[in-house]
């Protein structure tokens, strides 16, 4: 048939096993075209079954140049229904053309998905800057037009989160191309800017400047667009990848997060100016400042210190609309941040302070975004800077309904500018998953409305020092954990010999987990000084090999 002749365009290659993983497929792009066909499929009777536009994004993320990979987009501009992800697994990893065929027919029956032609379908795909990406979505748009009637619909060059914003608006019924992105982001900067109290809009010590690495990536060349409709903000982009440069080679925020160094092309001469670091597909963002000449070390501001600003500020907007005991105020918006066990413990005691309620997930993207969705306003962050602000539809229906109410009215007190102010910010930071760009607009608006310089906001707290490392082991699922992978279930006696081993060490902290991207177990660990952090880590790890 058809589909069988489609199908046998590709086949995967022989003895190497895909799994959907943390955060879509990985792996050496030329090891793809087959899966990219495949989760082609899958989105289009994805869209099938939820009857909305689905998202298909090629990308690779922080990983090397000559790597790809794919995930898909859930209706809500989310990361795919975890329920589907052992079907993924099942399509990529089909030895021949019949076995897909029979995967497919069984599992639409399963899912009771109709297939009658009669329904829209429709995929958007994305791709990075990769070189590899164009062959790749070729491959995906055979997969997508194998069902019957589906259109894949190509978006272009995006980053990871345009796409993800992209889905989420079509499913609302709202414009959906970049310049309308472009457009919601300035404007909503703009709004947030014209509300900065009056005495703060001039202050001392602070850059009007953010320079940023862009990885050589696809942030980079978007992040300069985006700019050129900003007047209130000098943006400086580095590393766009438009002199030469290669896609996360000595530059980007995994990289600066992880080693803790400097990306290419930022030295001395930026001692003490605000620098921020974007990732490959520009969904991580992490801030850092330049040490002064003859030091090495950078001081990172991480996605830890970002969940920190934004919940300072979002906490200091509720209370202004709280202040005033009327009938008319929201009950109680609940806040709440999710972190994962790699944030710092000293961010973790910081939001406490603040009277916070703390929330932690397992690492990866689709946990943090699940457990932020039940609050009025969730905040989640990994430490390595993905993360973003999520409100929920109540109490952005409630806010609309008060703004309302303003416009026509004074707009004078804080509770009027807060309301104004948190809706801004709702469209501003993106909600279907994190995304550096919108993330950097909002952190440089609010280091303005509070009056601060980098220096200032790095100083809310002081990390506890912290050693990460990798150990290579012959079997990682060898190793369970629970309660947001802070404690190891299995092997048994594993956890105890950690727990002894970690109460050697004032504010001693650590903890293992499988890797879900890499074939290996991690360790980290923290203690109150760099040498017995390195140590507690080290000895961890033999407990682990
Ligand atoms: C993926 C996740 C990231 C997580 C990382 C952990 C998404 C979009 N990305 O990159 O959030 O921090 O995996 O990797 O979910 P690991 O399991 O190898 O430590
Ligand atoms: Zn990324």
């Amino acid at each position: 048939s058809l589909l069988l002749k489609s199908y046998s365009r590709f086949l995967p290659t022989q003895g190497v096993k895909l799994s959907y993983g943390t955060a879509g497929f990985r792996a050496d792009a030329s090891l793809l075209p087959s899966t990219l066909c495949r989760v082609g499929i899958l989105a289009a009777l994805r869209s099938l079954k939820t009857t909305s536009v689905i998202g298909l994004m090629i990308t690779a993320s922080h990983n090397k140049v000559s790597d790809n990979g794919v995930k898909i987009a859930d209706p809500s501009g989310g990361m795919l229904s975890q329920h589907w992800e052992p079907f993924a697994d099942a399509l990529a990893n089909a030895p021949s053309p019949q076995h897909l065929l029979m995967l497919i027919n069984e599992f639409v029956e399963k899912e009771g998905i109709s297939m009658d032609g009669v329904r829209p379908v429709e995929v958007l795909l994305g791709r990075d800057t990769r070189p590899s990406g164009d062959a790749l979505l070729h491959a995906a748009t055979l997969g997508v037009t194998s069902i019957v009637g589906a259109v894949a619909t190509d978006m272009g060059i995006l980053t990871t989160p345009q796409l993800h914003w992209m889905v989420r608006a079509r499913n609302k019924g709202l414009r959906a191309s970049e310049q309308d992105y472009f457009d919601q982001l300035s404007s909503s900067f703009r709004c947030l800017m014209g509300l900065i109290p009056t005495e703060k809009r001039k202050f001392d010590g602070m850059d009007e400047k953010v320079v940023v690495d862009g990885a050589n990536g696809v942030g980079g060349v978007k992040l300069k667009d985006l700019g050129k409709l900003l007047n209130a903000l000098v943006i400086e982009v580095r590393n766009s990848g438009e002199d030469g440069g290669v896609l996360n080679d000595g530059v980007g925020a995994d990289y600066v997060q992880k080693e803790k160094v400097l990306p290419y092309s930022f030295g001395s001469k930026d001692a003490g100016i605000r620098c921020a670091s974007l990732d490959g597909d520009a969904d991580r963002l992490v801030y850092f400042i330049v040490p002064p000449e003859g030091s090495s070390k950078i001081d990172l501001v991480d996605g830890d210190k970002i969940l920190s600003l934004f919940a300072l500020f979002i906490r200091e907007q509720l209370s202004f609309l709280n202040e005033k005991e009327d009938e008319k105020n929201y009950q109680q918006a609940r806040l709440g941040v999710v972190q994962t066990a790699y944030a710092n413990g000293a961010s973790t005691n910081y939001l406490k302070q603040l009277g916070l309620e703390v929330n932690f997930t397992p690492t990866g993207v689709k946990y943090l975004h699940e457990k932020a969705a039940e609050f009025d306003i969730g905040i989640y962050f990994e430490a390595n800077g993905h993360g973003t602000v999520l409100f929920s539809e109540s109490f952005i229906g409630w806010l609309e309904a008060r703004n309302n109410e303003i416009s026509s009215g004074s707009k004078d007190s804080e509770g009027e500018k807060a309301v104004m102010r948190l809706l801004a910010v709702s469209k501003l930071i993106n909600q279907a998953v994190g995304d550096a760009l919108s993330g950097l607009l909002l952190v440089e608006v609010i280091l303005q409305h509070m009056g601060w310089s980098i220096h200032r906001w790095n100083e809310l707290y002081h990390d506890l020092p912290s050693r990460q490392l990798k150990v290579k082991v012959a079997d990682r699922t060898a190793v369970i954990t629970t309660n947001a992978e802070t404690v190891v279930v299995s092997p048994p006696g594993l956890q105890e010999a950690i727990n002894a081993e970690t109460a050697k060490y004032p504010q001693g902290r650590c903890f293992v987990r499988p890797s879900g991207t890499e074939d290996v177990v991690r360790v980290y660990a923290e203690a109150s000084t760099q040498e017995a952090a390195d140590t507690l880590a080290n000895c961890v790890a033999k407990l682990v090999d």
